[in-house]
This record gives C-alpha cells, structure tokens and sequence, in this order.
C-alpha cells in the first residue's frame, strides 16, 4: 500500500517517449528514481536524437544525461514556463488549429505570458535569457515533445499550478494527444496511481466520484448497503459531504486546541487514534508536530512489514501496537502502473511467520468493528454468490463500479491473461499480437467494455474511440459565458457517428448525439448517465458509434473556480527573494482546507525570513533508499552506500560558514526546529542552495533514538528525517508539503 502525493496520471507511457523529439523534463531525477524507465528516455536519443532538456535546481544525475539543463530557483517553475509561452506566442511557434478546436481561455494565458519577459524571468528563476531561448526554440521547433514532471512541480503551496501550467505548454503546442507527446508524470510507488484511482484520498469516492448523496447512493447501491445504514456511520450527514484530514495534517487533528495550533474543523472532536499502514510517518512534514502528535495519541497501531518508526519517534509507553505486516510478494491482486496499465500481480510466498496480508488486517477490522457483511456484500454482487474469492472477487466490483475512468473491461480473468503475455505486447506501441492482438498491454484506461482494446494514449483523436481514441472530457457544463467548451468542429475521434464536439452522454441525450433509437426494453434497464450506468448500454452503443462515453469537450486552461483560475507565479512562504513577494504574494490565509486552516500570507508577510535563513533547501530522494528508507537502512549493503545522513553542500557556501567537507553541521528552520547532518561537499548545488535526502530516521534534533528500537530492529543507518526542518507551507488545493522551497540557517556544530 501507498500514500498518494503525487497527482496526475500519463497522457501516454514510458514506452511512448521513445517516440519524442525532444524531452523537457521539470523537477524530476529519472536516473534516479525511475532508473529502468530512463531507459527508454535515452532510447528517444538513440532513436530520434531526441533532445533532453532538464529544469531543477540542482545539477542531477538526469541533468547529466541531458543536452540542456537549466538550474532554476526553486518555486519558479511558473515564470520559466511563461517565459517559454512568451516566446512560442511571440514566434508564432503555438499550433493555431488545435488551440482553437481543443482548448478553452488560451487566450487569457496568452495575456499573462505577455508580462513573462525573458528578462524578468531571468531575474526571478536565475535562468538566463539566452538559456530560456535556446530550451523554447529547441522544445518548440522538435514535434512531437513530451513533458515529464514528478515532485519537484508538485511539491511546492502553488504546487497544483505548477501541474496546470505544465500541460498548458503542450496544448499550445498541439502536443497533446499524439504519440511521442503528451504530459507524462513518473508516479511514485509501483501502485500509487491505482491507489489513487481507488480513492487513497479524502476528497472523493473510490474513481474519482464526488462527496456527493447522489454519488454516496450509487455506491450504496452498488456496495448492497443501505444508503442510510451508511450515512449513520457519520457523525452527522454533513461530515458524509466533507472532506476529510489529508495524511500531511493528520497531526493538526490531534494538537488541535494547544496554543498556537491551526484551527480544526472536525465536527467538534480531535483525532484521538492513529492507524498507519504503509505509511513510513518520518516522510511527512513538521516532525516536530508530528511527534508532539503521537506523544498526544491515545492509541498508535502500526501495521508494517518494518518497525515503523513512528514508534522510535514518540515517547509514548503504552497503547503503541506494531503489526507485522506481509509484504506484496506474500499477497496478489491487480496493480496500476503509471501509464495507467494494469498488472496482475501473483503470491510468491505464503505470508512468513505471524505477519498478516494488509486485506486480512482490515477484514479482522471489519469484524471487530461489527460491519464485516457490508464490508464485502460487494464482491458477491456480480455473480450472485454465498461466498467471494480474493482478490478476484474484489478485482471485479472494481469492474463492475468504476465508470468514472473506465475500468469496466478490466476482469480478473483479462489482466491475468495480460501479464500471463507480457512477452505478446510492443513495448512502445504497446501493441498486443497472436492472442492478444487488438489489446494494449495491461488495458490503459479508459477501457471501456469487457471487450475494449484500452486507450495508451489519452485525447488521441487519431484513432477510433474502440480502439483507444477520445477527445478531452466534458466534464464542466457545455458552455461557460458565451463561449462554446466543446471541441470544436471536425475534430471528433475517427470514424465517429457525430463529427463534431459532444457533451457526455445521458439516458436523456444518447439518441441525439449517438443518432440512434433505443428499444423499449433498453430505455428501462438503461442508467441516469454514462457514469453510473450499471447496465453498460450506454458504453456498448458509444463503442457501435465511435463516441467516448464522457463527450468530446475542450481542454481548460482556466479553471474558473480555484483561487488561481489562470496559473500565477506566487513566491513560497519563505521566500529567498523577499523584495518579489510584494509582486507575486501568497494566498489569502485558507480556513477548513481539508478541516484544518491553513497559512499563507500570515507566514508569508510575517518578517523578512531571508535574513535569518537566507539559504534555500531542497529536499529528494537517492537511488539506494526509497522513502522513508525503512527497508533499505535495515539492508547492510543498500545502508553502506550512504551510511550517515548527510547535506550536499557547495565548497563556497561551506567555506563562508567555516564548513570543511565532513563536519557536522546543524541546519535550522524557521519554525525554530533543527538537525545535525554531515556536510558533503557537491557541485550538484549552487551556493545559495544545499540538498537534503528524506530517507533517514532514528535522530531527532540531534538526539540518536537508537536504543528505543525493539531487540534486533535497529537500522544499518540511522540519522536526522529531512522532514524535521523543511518548512511550513502546503498547496492550496492538494495541501501537498512544501518540501521543495523552503529556507534555513546552517552553522558548524
Ligand atoms: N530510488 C528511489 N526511487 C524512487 C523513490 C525513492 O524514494 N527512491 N520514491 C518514489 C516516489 S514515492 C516518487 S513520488 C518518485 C519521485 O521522483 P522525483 O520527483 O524524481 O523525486 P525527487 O528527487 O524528490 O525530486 C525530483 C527533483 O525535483 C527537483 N526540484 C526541487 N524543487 C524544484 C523546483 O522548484 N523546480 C524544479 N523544476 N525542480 C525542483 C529536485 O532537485 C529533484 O532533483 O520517485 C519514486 N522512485
Ligand atoms: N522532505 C520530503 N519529504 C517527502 C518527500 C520529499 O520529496 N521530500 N516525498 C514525499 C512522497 S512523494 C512520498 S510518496 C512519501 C513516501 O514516504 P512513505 O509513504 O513513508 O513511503 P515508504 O517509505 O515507501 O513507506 C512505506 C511504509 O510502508 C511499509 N510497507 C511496505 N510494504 C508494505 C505492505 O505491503 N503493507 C504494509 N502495511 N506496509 C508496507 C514500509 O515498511 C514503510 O514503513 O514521502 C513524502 N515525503
Ligand atoms: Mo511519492
């Protein structure tokens, strides 16, 4: 199991971008962390002589590869992409037509790139005018180009803008929806895109599905639940509406109440237990509050293959429960890679000693807790049975449910039958041959029916939408002020019943967009709308017309009810450069966001936090660890590599505070918290900025917690968790940390 940080799915798929041009790659290290789908990164070199453009503030391993890089400041991403409008709008380098039949409010992003001059872009990323120019030309002139983001776009307070402004650049490219193309973001874990798709979140059902009653009903219905049995787990109806706490706050929950604390809105109690599975707890923001927060628990259960160490974290004595947990090689079930493929996942051994699969856990929950029956009413549904089979059983209420993103086609029975032919695909095309031919590998959704062929790449019109073509999703009303949100004339997938832009498809408007007359017998069975048709007739008679179930819309540059409708650069809480935040301030504070308030320009405005930390610190990941890194300091021969926790430090920053490589130095945040680390000298960095792993744990603020490890537990490495000192600050719309554009304060210990 996985937490979700990162948002966003592949419009295409790794093995697609051996089909680009050229490659612009913002805050993400490949080499590093997804160093096998790299691979097909530089076979887009071999192939194509495909141009590798990199964007980070440090001087990667993936930068190194590259044939441009630019070492931006962080938290600028917003302006350097500007920047790069400017000049395509400028040029006329922007795809006229596409932008016309395909993309809405192009037009106000063209007035905001107007005031991104090179120039002043220079002056806020640090990026030269020359440098801009050169990855602009570059990008623009080498069609198809694909744009890969990962963490160093999302985590930041404006980090949802990052990812809106980012596909922006290829729409005005005419690089959406084209092999070769597309915006394709590296997930994190090997099934946090699936985690995500089936609701690891607080903020919508399973599928993306709204909070809504009507959704709430669809889901009861389809779980075999009474809408009310489930209503009446709530406090009270309201909270079924609500969103719930974000992993990255659960701690506000609990200090709640304290002086100084942000204000909770969690129908008028504190969270009093915690239940952590697959979550390494050092990996999130504000450790200090964090471990305030576990001190103030009354219970801690911690189901995990490793001693999680929240437990060496907290001075908690009693009521602090370690589960062993299996881990996915001692369980099987489906998994949904990054593209949006699914894999079939088999046991290689029976879970070893005492430890249990995750599912066991939560259905020895569901028991105790007294709603075991409508916990898994569910998997017997679809074919009526006394007794369900997992995890197929739940693999195909899967099925049966998710509308949304299109999981109907994927049964147990096809993903099995897929990994079963792995060797039968096209690793680029992802093409199926002998049995599988008319198939992509692992099912892309949206797959629409059990016979669906899947869809590798998302907004392709240049196929038939039976065989993975689409426009964009309508989704918001068809027409917003006078302007029209559906695409434009023509511009319809091949070999469609209707040429032209669609709204999504409803029982009341299938005839007239499909052109077609339902039977008596399929108006009665037929469902409200595409999304929670249970009798798939409206999917089955889309396919017949070539028409994508959620109607062919226009992308939207503009999204009229966030703070930000257009993406404006706004500059982090701790700014580096304070005389920019009068220009570009944060956000208005937020209050209840995910329940909690949340700071911005009260953090922001409260002094000139430069001058007391005047360095900025950039935090990641290293080959060998991932995570939180439980597992792999508790490996001898992944720990020996980076034995001790440590900070990348330039020679002349270090030389200024007195710093030789190899000294302990303490860093300080603005929060008043610290930690002791060993300097490594790196030319990775700039001098104004210093580099941080997350990976470590078992210090805290220059305590060694070692010995509170249960007999035999302790890791080969131990050391501070980066996430002690990264700062304050979350995203106003995913409340994603702030881990990427902090400051702090470093001198010799
Ligand atoms: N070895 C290993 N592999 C992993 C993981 C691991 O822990 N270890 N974790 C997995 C997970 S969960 C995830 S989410 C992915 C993450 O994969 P990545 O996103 O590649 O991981 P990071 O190293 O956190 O950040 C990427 C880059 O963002 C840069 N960056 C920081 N701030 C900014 C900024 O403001 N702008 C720009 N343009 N760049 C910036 C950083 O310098 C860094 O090089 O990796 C996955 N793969
Ligand atoms: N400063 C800073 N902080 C960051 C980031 C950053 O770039 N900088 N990146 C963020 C990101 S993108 C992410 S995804 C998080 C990652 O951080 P975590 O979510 O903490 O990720 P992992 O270390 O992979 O933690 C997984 C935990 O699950 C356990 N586990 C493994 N397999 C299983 C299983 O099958 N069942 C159960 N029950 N448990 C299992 C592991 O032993 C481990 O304790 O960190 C975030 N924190
Ligand atoms: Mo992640």
């Amino acid at each position: 199991m996985a937490n979700t940080w990162g948002y966003g799915a592949m419009t295409n798929s790794l093995g697609d971008i051996q089909n680009a041009k050229a490659i612009i790659i913002f805050g993400a290290n490949p080499a590093v962390n997804h160093p096998v789908g790299f691979g097909h990164f530089l076979k887009a070199k071999e192939r194509n002589n495909a141009q590798i453009i990199v964007v980070d503030p440090r001087m990667t391993k993936t930068a190194a590869k590259a044939d441009i890089y630019a070492q931006i400041r962080p938290g600028t991403d917003i302006p350097f992409m500007y920047g790069m409008l400017h000049l395509i709008f400028k040029n006329g380098w922007h795809d006229e037509k596409f932008i016309n039949d395909r993309v809405y409010a192009m037009d106000e992003v063209m007035e905001e790139a107007k005031k991104w001059t090179p120039e002043k872009v220079e002056d806020v990323t640090g990026v030269s005018v020359e440098k801009l120019m050169q990855i602009t030309r570059v990008y623009s002139r080498s069609t198809p180009g694909t744009l890969i983001w990962a963490m160093g776009l999302t985590q930041h307070n404006i980090g949802s803008s990052n990812t809106r402004l980012a596909p922006i650049i290829q729409l005005a490219l005419g690089n959406m929806g084209v092999e070769g193309g597309g915006t394709n973001i590296l997930r994190g874990h090997d099934n946090v895109q699936g985690a995500t798709d089936m609701c690891c979140l607080s903020h919508t059902l399973p599928g993306y599905y709204g909070l809504s009653a009507g959704s709430w009903k669809y889901f009861a219905k389809s779980w075999g639940v009474d809408y009310e049995w489930l209503a009446g787990r709530f406090k009270d109806k309201k909270m079924m509406s609500a969103k719930g706490f974000s992993l990255s706050r659960w701690y506000a929950g609990v200090l709640a109440g304290k002086p100084g604390e942000d204000k909770i809105h969690n129908a008028g109690t504190n969270l009093k237990a915690l239940f952590v599975m697959g979550n390494g707890i050092t990996s999130i923001a504000q450790q200090a509050k964090v471990k305030e927060a576990l001190d103030d628990l009354e219970l801690i259960v911690l189901a995990d293959p490793f001693v999680n160490e929240a437990a060496i974290l907290t001075d908690k004595q009693d009521d602090v429960f370690i589960l062993p947990a299996a881990t996915q090689f001692e369980t099987s079930g489906s998994v949904t890679a990054t593209n949006r493929s699914a894999q079939w996942r088999s046991k290689v051994v029976e879970p070893l000693y005492e430890s249990k699969t995750d599912h066991e856990v939560m259905f020895e929950l569901a028991k105790r807790l007294g709603f075991y029956g409508e916990y898994t009413k569910g998997m017997l549904i679809r074919e009526n049975k006394k007794e369900f089979t997992f995890p197929e059983d739940a693999t195909d209420e899967i099925a049966r449910i998710i509308k949304t993103i299109g999981l109907t086609g994927w049964t147990a029975e096809r993903i099995k039958k897929h990994t079963d032919n792995w060797h039968m695909f096209d690793k680029v095309s992802l093409r199926g041959f002998g049995p599988m031919k008319g198939e992509y590998y692992g099912l892309p959704w949206p797959c629409w029916t059990e016979t669906h062929s899947g869809s590798p790449i998302l907004y392709n019109i240049s196929l038939p939408v039976k065989e993975g073509g689409m426009g964009f999703r309508n989704r918001f009303g068809v027409e917003r002020e006078g302007v029209d949100l559906l695409a434009g004339k023509g511009s319809a997938p091949v070999g469609s019943a209707n040429p032209d832009g669609y709204p999504e498809i409803t029982a009341e408007n299938i005839e007239e967009v499909l052109g077609i007359t339902l039977t008596d017998e399929e108006k009665a069975k037929i469902g409200k709308n595409w999304k929670v048709d249970t009798s798939n007739i409206i999917a089955q008679k889309c396919m017949e017309a070539g028409i994508a179930p959620y109607g062919n819309a226009k992308a939207r540059a503009k999204v009229w009810t966030f703070p930000d409708p257009i993406p404006i650069h706004r500059e982090p809480l701790h700014s580096p450069r304070s005389d920019l935040t009068k220009a570009h301030p944060t956000y208005k504070d937020k209050e209840n966001h995910y329940r909690v308030d949340t700071k911005y320009a009260s953090v922001q405005s409260e002094k000139d936090w430069s001058k007391d930390f005047p360095v900025n610190l950039v935090t990641g990941r290293l080959v060998n660890m991932n995570g939180a890194g439980v597992a792999e300091r508790g490996s001898k021969y992944l720990a020996a590599l980076t034995p001790e926790m440590f900070c990348d430090m330039h020679p002349d920053l270090a030389f200024n505070l007195g710093i030789k490589n190899g000294n302990m130095i303490w860093i300080h945040s603005p929060e008043g918290t610290k930690i002791k680390v060993k300097a490594k000298f790196s030319f990775s960095v700039s001098p104004d900025r210093v580099f941080l792993p997350f990976h470590y744990a078992g210090h805290f603020q220059g305590e060694d917690l070692s010995h509170k490890y249960p007999e035999g537990t302790t890791p080969y490495a131990v050391g501070e968790s980066a996430n002690t000192v990264t700062n304050y600050g979350y995203d106003i719309i995913t409340q994603i940390p702030e881990t990427k554009g902090g400051l702090c304060h470093i001198e010799k210990a």
